[in-house]
């Protein structure tokens, strides 16, 4: 676990950069237990033939009828099903990263897992700022007291399509990219022109390789981005994003004073909206891809 002292300097990285990376953050000896965890949770979402939802947790499914068989590229907060990634939501080495940045309370308002099976295609994101996800009004100065993490549960290469950030552009304010059109990430890749559009040169993205329990930070500001799986092999990545509590009524206490906390009993108002109106279960079967 980091000393309190590389925390501090990680934190640093991350404000400067708007990212940052942590080699070996989670011990060589977890790694199969996560993967296995991982795999398990993906075996549950190929049960479902459409894309699912019930409260916060979501499946998002390309079906066999558009894409030759079924695959599972999104969960979201699969703590409700899992109890291993429940308590991981919370391990304190997640909380070694975060105090220096949001103190010791905290709470989660995102968690998810991105795969790119090898075949689905239809894996790449287009260079985006997060900010697009939060509802600014249910949160004080959201962008600032914000961090979001990525845990290479695989190996994350060029070729199965690791994540790639733009250094710096944490500090050029909200771009609106990928907002056109229909506003999905997934659909289509970010032409060069988009990026020099709004003053970024496409030769600075920065394509981070990652080895499995290595963990990047980025901001809400950041400019990132993801190439589709070209390679035999998937790319499962955890994303857990993360905000200071008392800036917000939004997220699933993660830490009180330092303090892991449990998840209640029925889930709270996280990123989807319609928690309360339409919690579902349910099926979305809107073809976004086509
Ligand atoms: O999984 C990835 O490569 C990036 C995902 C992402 O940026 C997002 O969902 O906002
Ligand atoms: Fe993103």
């Amino acid at each position: 676990m980091l000393t309190a002292n590389e925390a501090r300097q990680v934190a640093e990285r991350y404000r400067e950069e708007g990212y940052a990376i942590i080699r070996g953050f989670l011990d060589p000896d977890e790694i199969d237990a996560l993967q296995a965890e991982t795999r398990r949770v993906y075996e549950e979402g190929l049960t479902h033939h459409a894309t699912f939802r019930h409260g916060n947790l979501y499946f998002e499914i390309l079906p066999e009828e558009d894409f030759g068989q079924r695959y599972v590229i999104q969960v979201h907060w699969q703590a409700w099903i899992s109890a291993y990634f429940e308590a991981f939501r919370r391990r304190q080495e997640y909380f070694a990263v975060l105090e220096p940045i949001l103190g010791r309370d905290i709470k989660q308002v995102a968690q998810q897992i991105h795969w790119k099976p090898p075949g689905a295609n239809l894996t790449g994101y287009r260079f985006h700022q997060d900010l697009r996800f939060r509802d600014q009004s249910s949160y004080d100065d959201v962008a600032f007291n914000t961090v979001t993490t990525g845990l290479a549960i695989d190996r994350a290469t060029r070729e199965n399509g690791c994540l790639q950030v733009i250094p710096g552009s944490q500090k050029m304010g909200y771009l609106g990219l990928s907002d056109d059109g229909d506003g999905q990430i997934m659909k289509g890749l970010t032409a060069e022109e988009e990026l020099k559009a709004v003053g970024i040169d496409p030769n600075d993205a920065v394509a981070l390789e990652m080895e499995p329990g290595d963990l990047v930070l980025w901001s809400l500001l950041t400019v990132h981005g993801s190439m589709p799986n070209h390679s035999a092999h998937d790319r499962a990545f955890a994303i857990s994003s993360y905000v200071r509590a008392d800036t917000t009524d939004r997220g699933e206490w993660a830490f009180r004073d330092g303090i892991p906390q449990a998840l209640g009993e029925t889930p709270k108002l996280c990123k989807y909206d319609k928690l309360f109106e339409r919690p579902g279960p349910l099926y979305e079967t809107q073809p976004w891809w086509r």
